[in-house]
């Protein structure tokens, strides 16, 4: 097998489950934050992606796309249902997010959990040449950095959550929480989306494993594993730039049109998940509908949520739930021809999506919990004419830097249809001195800077080419 100087490892390949005619695979852009934040740094770099190719049984032989060199892991039926609707997605999401949903626990399911970590740990080694740098993303593998170190003490190991990492008290919970935190610090470095989370893990690893820690260091033996905080971002210059093409905004007048011209269009664009405050924010706008504080003449609200995670019981749930919730409040407040919500369950391409945002005069990004949400920031990214409101939850990783954003407490139903209210009538000079502030904070803050400065702070033997770490 030829081997790469870097090495991705994640749960999913960041190519489509579908071949074109020609054969060829295209990078898979949605719906989900991670390949969103990746795919734009990798394109032409001499990299090799690791990852489950979607499917079960043994991994597909996969040709290199865009240059990146694409390593299969195969995952059988019982992996899929005990390591990533199980472990990962029944325990550990529900509990790195707030426990807003019970999490569970089982036994088997952490069997799984190890079983698959190491698959991908072999894999890695595997995929990766002698000193080279290997990147774990995210909760599905965070025994990764552990197992592969001991396979391959040569590379240089990062991990990055995509998650938040919870406080003590929650994180506690976990029956095998010593092992969690001991994979993690196979890493040379571990970075996580906001200070507050290295802060808890420096904490978890003093208390459970006596180690001396703080919020940047910690001792492992001779080791030193460094920890901090890369807030993700999006690529704003190529989000900007499409936002900025005729045919987006022609499509966008086109959309407006088809909305019946409203006064004012709301958006809210989610993976449909529990963590996304989904149920809340209805409910919210219900209430705003009952009292005549907005009427469907002249507001329009669009939900986007896409289906995700399908198999885990409680998005099932969940779906059912916000369905019912948007027939209701249509049955009780649209006309003909006039419907309170839009709700759409489909996923869409880079260019759709962008002319929706482009459409909304506020976003609606209401989490109860979330690593950061790149939503609003590819909201902000859009908005090249300073116009639009930010309506975003406090609880969102994306809040501590979007601070001139209309702040709200998912969980505060009067604050939440304040909130909204506010932005809805914000006035235009407002909107834009607060919308002006964000967008400068991304142009200078944005997914190239990000991998720069966790690629530099993590290759400190400079093996990897100028163009991923230069700073500036
Ligand atoms: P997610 O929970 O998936 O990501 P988010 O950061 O909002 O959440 O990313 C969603 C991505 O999917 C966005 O790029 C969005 O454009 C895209 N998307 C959503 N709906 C879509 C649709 N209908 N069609 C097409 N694309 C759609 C996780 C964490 C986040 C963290 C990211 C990255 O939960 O907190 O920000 O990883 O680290």
């Amino acid at each position: 097998m030829r081997q790469s100087p870097l090495v991705v490892v994640a749960n999913r390949l960041p190519i489509d489950d579908s071949m074109a005619p020609d054969g060829a695979f295209e990078w898979r852009r949605s719906p989900g934050g991670l390949v969103s934040a990746l795919h734009p740094l990798l394109r032409h770099t001499p990299a090799a992606w690791v990852g489950w190719a979607g499917g079960t049984g043994p991994a597909p032989d996969l040709p290199d796309v865009d240059g990146v060199r694409m390593h299969g892991v195969p995952l059988t039926a019982e992996d899929l249902r005990d390591h990533y609707e199980g472990f990962a997605n029944s325990t550990l999401w529900p509990l790195y997010h707030d426990a807003v949903e019970q999490p569970e626990h089982h036994r088997r399911w952490w069997e799984a959990y190890q079983r698959v970590n190491q698959r991908f740990a072999e894999a890695a080694a595997a995929a990766a040449e002698p000193g080279g740098l290997v990147w774990v993303q995210d909760y599905h593998l965070q025994l990764v950095p552990g197992l592969l170190r001991k396979l391959r003490p040569d590379l240089r190991i990062g991990f990055f959550l995509h998650v938040p990492f919870p406080p003590p008290e929650l994180f506690m919970q976990l029956p095998r929480r010593a092992e969690l935190l001991g994979g993690m610090l196979g890493a040379d470095l571990i970075g996580f989306q906001r200070a507050q989370a290295a802060h808890n893990f420096a904490q978890l690893v003093a208390k459970v494993l006596g180690l001396p820690a703080t919020d940047r260091s910690i001792s492992v033996g001779e080791r030193e594993v460094r920890v901090g905080a890369f807030p993700i971002a999006v690529d704003t210059a190529e989000v900007a730039a499409l936002a900025a093409d005729p045919g987006v905004a022609e499509r966008a007048r086109r959309l407006r049109q088809d909305l019946g011209d409203p006064e004012r269009v709301i958006l809210s664009v989610d993976r449909m998940d529990y963590t996304k405050g989904i149920e809340q924010r209805l409910k919210a706008y219900r209430e705003l509908l009952a009292s005549g504080d907005v009427k469907v003449q002249d507001t329009v609200l669009i939900q986007v949520a896409v289906r995700s995670r399908d198999r885990v019981a409680q998005n099932q749930i969940l779906r059912d739930r916000v369905e019912h919730q948007v027939g209701r409040i249509n049955g009780e407040f649209g006309r003909v021809g006039e419907p309170a919500i839009h709700y759409l369950s489909q996923p869409f391409d880079r260019t759709e999506l962008v002319a929706l945002y482009r459409v909304a005069d506020v976003m609606a990004v209401t989490p109860l919990r979330d690593g950061m949400n790149l939503v609003a920031k590819e909201y902000v990214a859009t908005r090249v004419d300073d116009t639009g409101a930010l309506l975003l939850s406090e609880f969102a990783g994306a809040a501590a830097e979007l601070e001139q954003a209309y702040l709200v407490n998912p969980h505060d139903l009067e604050g939440l249809k304040q909130g909204l209210l506010a932005a809805l009538r914000a006035t235009p000079e407002d909107v834009a001195t607060r919308m002006r502030g964000m967008r400068e904070h991304l142009r200078g803050n944005d997914i190239h800077a990000w991998a720069r400065s966790y690629l530099s702070a993590l290759d400190v033997a400079g093996s990897l080419p100028g163009r991923l770490t230069a700073t500036g």
